[in-house]
């Protein structure tokens, strides 16, 4: 272990630290999110001692990396030495915020090496990887490079202390390595999912009622993963530091990955304020009547219910059906449909799925929707023009009213030829169908889950309908033909996000909804709706609807979700431009610039544990709080928003801080009751 064969004076102060995860520099999901917006606050605090190591993608890095030589001798004579034996590489600058430096592994540089490693893998840990799995080669190259990259970085370094931070299991093979080789680098592992949760969630199970009860070899066999789980497990075992995105996913590892982790660290976001408060508002309503463009067009024919009494809701990620819980949403918004029927409801609630699938592209009806709305645009402008140098000439020309003659008769403004060209668009905009619930030919039309759930409750966009449905198979993109919104925009102009996953271990969507001040519908069974309902006490007050998938039948669940939408549905304008407000305040305790003292947290237990000789002297004299003294990290309200939540970061009371104080195991369930309430908002905005 790292902390057994440490020479004794490295600098834990000034250490270097070292992060390293597939998707550094690489989009592939979520993790890149949080290596992307997190990387800012880390740069701020370590300058270039931050590295982050990640795969070099030929195709993405000239995009996202700017070459840069090695300015620092140890670094240089690495990558000198990796290089002579063959290895390819890029080291640069991340082409994002405060431009942290990058260090690009091309796994395909050492593929020679592959069965070698294979076998080395076998032998030292008894795991298994077989010839034909490609995401597992990679993991093993990558892992293998970036041990080795360690290991002699490390001898050459040696005034400084190391930090290695691992994301997920594609990152973290390197970490049984360092570790059987006595690497002088302490090591941290953040799993953002388990392996074995995510396949058995996306079956029929009861995941949350039997977690300790799962034979989880036996699982991991069934499924064909034992080789991938028996590299996450390692991982989790052999990090001196394992951290996990939620308490959710902690509880989940504890049971799945047989290791208690030491430690939550919540995802963050950059949030970026505006100087004027009410911005976001307006921000709202021009997205909003973007959105309202593109309803006219898809709607074209049956365009007969009122866009000023219309919400637009949304749910969006990749195309995990059951996980994401877009059974349950499409359920829900059935029942909603039903109730505002019954209530003789105004109100229109149009409901957009944005998760995409295999198609074939755009379909004729949804492009041919946009087409002829266009056209009767421009046509009634042109007409408009007419009418209006009409008007000008008359009233230029105009005597007075002993001419006897009025100023203007409206029904002379309207040619004959103007009645007949608009007669001709109202005659295109005749349909005989009704408007598609789906924008694109699905490669897989009669199989999807999603269509067939609507085909089954027939939320079909009848004109009886209060609740219609848009299903856009693709990603949103401003350039896109029909819906030309980037997500972003869109999710703003937005009334209501929805999410109720059954696995999610931290969920951006309802969080990025949030920092937009957009309110959302999420679970308990998110890593973020249990990290709302631990900070608030009135989360739905703040725009955070939580449903209970976890003490409730699915039948109540979906009720619980068909009312918390149908109160959105029953708000009036005012309502809803408060709730924004209480919302986008929350936004706050979302920042990576709070959040980010976790991590911070985890690196300085990492250091702790590694070389507990350098801080002996230093808890002698300050009582061994120093850092993670909890009064000093408190976070007061911001003051020029009254009603804020009254909080601390999640961290303040969070189970690193514990650990920090010779507590021991952390109990990080526990935590939770620690957790301040949070000050009523009785500041409506109104
Ligand atoms: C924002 C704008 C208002 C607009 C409102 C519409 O608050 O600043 O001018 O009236 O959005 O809100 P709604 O919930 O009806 O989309
Ligand atoms: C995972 O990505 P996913 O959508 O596969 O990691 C994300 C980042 O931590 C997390 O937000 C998400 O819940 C996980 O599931």
């Amino acid at each position: 272990m790292s902390s057994s064969s440490a020479p004794p004076m490295r600098d834990v102060h000034n250490h270097l630290l070292f992060e390293c995860a597939w998707e550094v520099a690489n989009k592939v999901g979520g993790i890149y999110t949080v290596i992307k917006t997190k990387a800012p606050v880390t740069a701020a605090e370590y300058g270039d001692r931050l590295t982050l190591i990640g795969p070099l993608n030929y195709k993405t890095a000239p995009m996202e990396v700017d070459p840069v030589e090695p300015d620092n001798e140890p670094l240089r004579l690495t990558l000198e030495s990796m290089a002579s034996r063959g290895v390819k590489f890029l080291y640069g600058r991340w082409l994002i915020d405060r431009a942290p430096r990058v260090l690009l592994f091309d796994t395909g540089s050492m593929y020679s090496k592959l069965d070698e490693w294979k076998g080395d893998l076998w032998n030292s840990a008894g795991i298994p990887t077989p010839q034909n799995d490609h995401e597992t080669n990679e993991t093993l190259v990558f892992g293998y490079l970036v041990a080795w990259f360690l290991g002699e970085f490390a001898v050459r370094e040696r005034q400084k202390a190391i930090v290695a931070h691992f994301h997920e299991w594609q990152a973290g093979l390197a970490i049984p390595l360092c570790r059987q080789r006595r690497i002088d680098v302490t090591t941290i592992f953040t799993t953002h999912a388990t392996l074995l949760g995510r396949y058995l969630c996306a079956g029929s199970v009861d995941f949350y009622n039997n977690l300790q009860y799962f034979d989880v070899d036996h699982e991991a066999g069934k499924r064909g993963i034992y080789h991938r789980y028996c590299i996450e497990r390692a991982a989790a075992h052999c990090a001196d530091v394992f951290t996990t995105v939620s308490h959710i996913t902690a509880y989940e590892s504890e049971h799945l990955l047989k290791r208690k982790p030491d430690g939550v660290l919540p995802n963050g976001l950059n949030v970026v304020k505006f100087s004027a408060m009410h911005e976001f508002q307006n921000l709202h309503a021009q997205a909003k009547n973007k959105i309202a463009e593109f309803i006219k067009g898809h709607f074209y024919g049956h365009y007969d219910f009122d866009l000023d009494n219309t919400l637009y809701f949304f749910t969006a990620g990749r195309y995990e059906y059951r996980n994401k819980g877009v059974d349950m949403f499409i359920e829900a918004l059935a029942r909603l449909n039903y109730r505002l029927q019954k209530a003789g409801s105004k109100t229109t609630v149009v409901a957009f799925i944005i998760m995409p699938a295999a198609t074939n592209s755009y379909t004729i009806e949804a492009l041919k929707g946009q087409a002829v709305t266009k056209q009767l645009r421009d046509t009634v402008e042109q007409i408009q023009a007419r009418i209006g140098e009409r008007l000008f000439e008359r009233t230029a020309r105009y005597q007075g009213e002993a001419h006897g003659a009025d100023l203007v008769d409206p029904a002379t403004l309207l040619s004959e030829s103007d009645k007949i060209l608009l007669k001709r668009r109202i005659f295109a905009l005749k349909r005989n169908s009704l408007p598609p619930v789906v924008t694109h030919n699905m490669a897989d039309d009669a199989n999807d889950p999603i269509l067939n759930q609507i085909r089954r409750v027939q939320l079909f966009n009848r004109p009886q309908d209060r609740v219609k449905v848009i299903f856009h198979p693709e990603f949103l993109n401003a350039n896109n033909p029909i819906l030309g919104l980037d997500y972003e925009e869109f999710v703003r102009g937005c009334h209501l996000g929805v999410f109720p996953s059954y696995y999610e271990p931290w969920g951006y969507t309802p969080a990025e909804c949030t920092v937009m001040g957009v309110p959302s519908i999420t679970t308990n069974l998110s890593g973020f709706g249990c990290f709302m309902e631990d900070l608030l006490e009135t989360p739905e007050q703040y725009g955070i609807g939580i449903v209970d998938r976890r003490t409730c039948s699915v039948e109540e669940s979906v009720e619980g979700l068909a009312s918390s939408m149908e109160k959105m549905a029953l708000m009036n304008r005012r309502q809803r431009i408060a709730l924004r407000n209480r919302t986008e305040r929350l936004s706050d305790l979302l920042d990576w610039k709070k959040l980010g003292l976790e991590y911070a947290k985890a690196r300085q237990l990492a250091l702790r544990r590694a070389y507990p000789d350098s801080f002996a002297q230093e808890d002698d004299e300050d009582g061994g709080l120093g850092y993670f003294d909890e009064s000093n990290s408190k976070v007061p309200p911001p003051a020029s928003i009254p009603g804020s939540p009254r909080v601390r970061t999640p961290g303040d009371l969070a189970t690193l801080t514990e650990d920090m104080q010779g507590l021991g195991t952390s109990d990080y369930r526990g935590s939770a009751a620690f957790w301040q309430a949070i000050g009523k908002n009785d500041d409506e905005d109104e």
